[in-house]
């Protein structure tokens, strides 16, 4: 294993990097000093908290949603390529800070710069699509049964919509649901993860801005921040439309029938136990660098992370030696050192979860490779955490391979039969991500047809993670069922009205009725 044995840099230095980076962007928010009281601003990179912020409070959360309903009345009249230009402006002004955004993504959530730029590039190209989009709003016609009358469905705005999001895509999350939102005539309040409060204060000072320079109300997005209760405000509100929430099971568990219970609509995307099968006909070149980065990459900390891989017995010696052989040069260390591929895990708690798992998997007959904590360098303190990733081979799935552990563990499990490696991939309680490495088009096919794969994303001769903006994304079964993003997910986030038009002279029924 390599390690980059780096400077980590100084808690103080990341301060600096902070204050430019949200100076850069045009915030001015006032930042606390660590111990101020509030939310606390940590980094992963050292375990140090930078800065306190403010949380907001019930009242102010009110608030929130308050102004941005009242913007809806005006948004949502607003003609949608009107709108598309506030979005348009957003995705300028993001081209234009991406580095001091992506900056402030490898600052709290550990991410490698690499990745933090592609996640800031995300958001970049979620705002081109919207913009298109705010042209391509389109009903159907429909082809009536009665003369002289015409059958067609408009899309309409649908409201305020509460979008909360996790600490593993700080920004993308939030641009995929407000660039979508807001061409779609709604208005946003956010609650970011409370691991991420930064980045979050940069987004909205971009949007504001954005705003600002299009003549657009400020109120059309409004950032709140926070823990639970201020969720849970979220959840509640019958002002809130649509709750667009990306977390855990256990939280999607919650906040689905409480936004049902008030006939509110949710749009979920929780957790994730993404598995790649590899058959006898892959080209194992491609599907060693696949599997490594959906495995590794993100120190294992994506919804789309591959932790489950399903080989033919007949190669999977061979296959599991070369991971572990990539594994070996994988160097892991400090996010912002170009050489690093693998960055921290997140906090203590994610940890201890990993350690966890890979006791039971031991318990479960697994053998663990890799695994251990990383001593990264001289600056190396007790409350960062950085891991090998690691490889596990199980005689059998068992419970441990059904749980989502958010850490770089990569089970691994044989098959005999495509059969049986489809009913393995399909076995576990999520459904987000999938894919087969093969070159035989007849496993590829199957994979993808109805008796595949039962996941929201399913792809032949990629990993499991890195899904464009242009599909939608989401998944089946206990990923919640949402989809964001791309392709017609933008249905979510309008209410269609049916209209039918009678230009005629007379009054004929549907189905033939005759009523006096
Ligand atoms: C997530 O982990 O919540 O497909 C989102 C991917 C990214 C998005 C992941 N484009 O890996």
């Amino acid at each position: 294993m390599t390690t980059v044995v780096s400077k980590l840099p100084t808690a103080d230095a990341l301060r600096a990097q902070v204050r430019d980076a949200l100076a850069a962007v045009g915030s001015t928010v006032a930042l606390g000093e660590p111990g101020a009281g509030g939310l606390a601003a940590s980094t992963p990179i050292t375990g140090d908290v930078l800065f306190t912020v403010a949380p907001s409070s019930i009242a102010e959360v009110d608030a929130a949603i308050g102004e941005a309903a009242h913007a809806f009345s005006q948004w949502r009249v607003t003609p949608a390529p009107v709108r598309g230009a506030l979005v348009g402006r957003l995705g300028q002004l993001l081209v234009e800070h991406k580095a001091a955004l992506a900056s402030l993504v490898t600052i709290e959530a550990g991410k490698i710069t690499s990745e933090a730029l592609g996640e800031v590039q995300e958001m970049i190209d979620i705002c081109e699509f919207a913009v298109g989009l705010s042209r391509q709003l389109y009903g159907r016609t429909i082809a009536s049964e009665r003369p002289g009358h015409r059958l067609m469905e408009t899309w309409h705005p649908l409201g305020v919509v509460g979008v909360i999001t996790a600490f593993n895509f700080p920004v993308a999350v939030w641009a995929w649901n407000t660039a979508v939102a807001l061409v779609c005539g709604d208005t946003v309040v956010w609650k970011p993860s409370e691991l991420t409060p930064l980045t979050a204060l940069a987004c909205q000072a971009l949007l504001e801005r954005a705003a600002a320079d299009v003549d657009a109300p400020t109120a059309v997005g409004r950032l709140v921040l926070g823990e639970r209760e201020v969720g849970e405000k979220l959840v509640d509100d019958p002002r809130v439309a649509l709750v667009s929430a990306t977390g855990s099971v256990r939280m999607g568990r919650e906040v689905g029938p409480r936004v049902a219970g008030r006939f509110g609509r949710v749009l979920l995307e929780l957790g994730g136990n993404n598995a790649a099968i590899v058959t006898p006909a892959a080209d194992l070149d491609l599907a060693v660098r696949g599997i490594v980065f959906s495995a590794a990459g993100t120190a294992g900390q994506r919804c789309t992370t591959l932790r489950r891989l399903i080989v033919h017995s007949s190669i999977a010696d061979e296959l599991v030696s070369r991971i572990t052989a990539a594994y070996r040069q994988l160097p892991v260390g400090d996010p912002f050192d170009e050489r690093t591929l693998v960055g921290p895990l997140i906090h203590t708690a994610s940890y201890r979860d990993m350690v966890g798992a890979l006791q039971q998997a031991q318990a479960e007959g697994g053998e663990v490779i890799g695994g251990e904590r990383v001593d990264v360098g001289p600056d190396f303190e007790e409350g960062a955490f950085y891991v090998k990733p690691a490889v596990v081979r199980m005689p059998s799935q068992s419970a441990v391979v059904h749980q989502e552990t958010f850490a770089p563990i990569l089970y691994v499990l044989t098959y005999e039969t495509l059969d049986e490696a489809i009913a393995l991939n399909n076995a576990v309680p999520q459904g987000l991500s999938s894919s087969i490495f093969t070159l035989d088009m007849r496993e590829a096919e199957r994979f993808l047809a109805a008796d595949g794969s039962d996941c929201g994303i399913a792809n032949v001769n990629i990993g499991t993670s890195g899904a464009e903006i242009g599909g939608a994304f989401g998944g089946e079964k206990e990923t919640g069922g949402g989809r964001e993003s791309g392709s017609d997910a933008w249905k979510a986030y309008m209410r269609r009205a049916t209209n039918t038009v009678n230009y005629s002279t007379e009054l004929p029924l549907a189905q033939g009725v005759h009523f006096g």
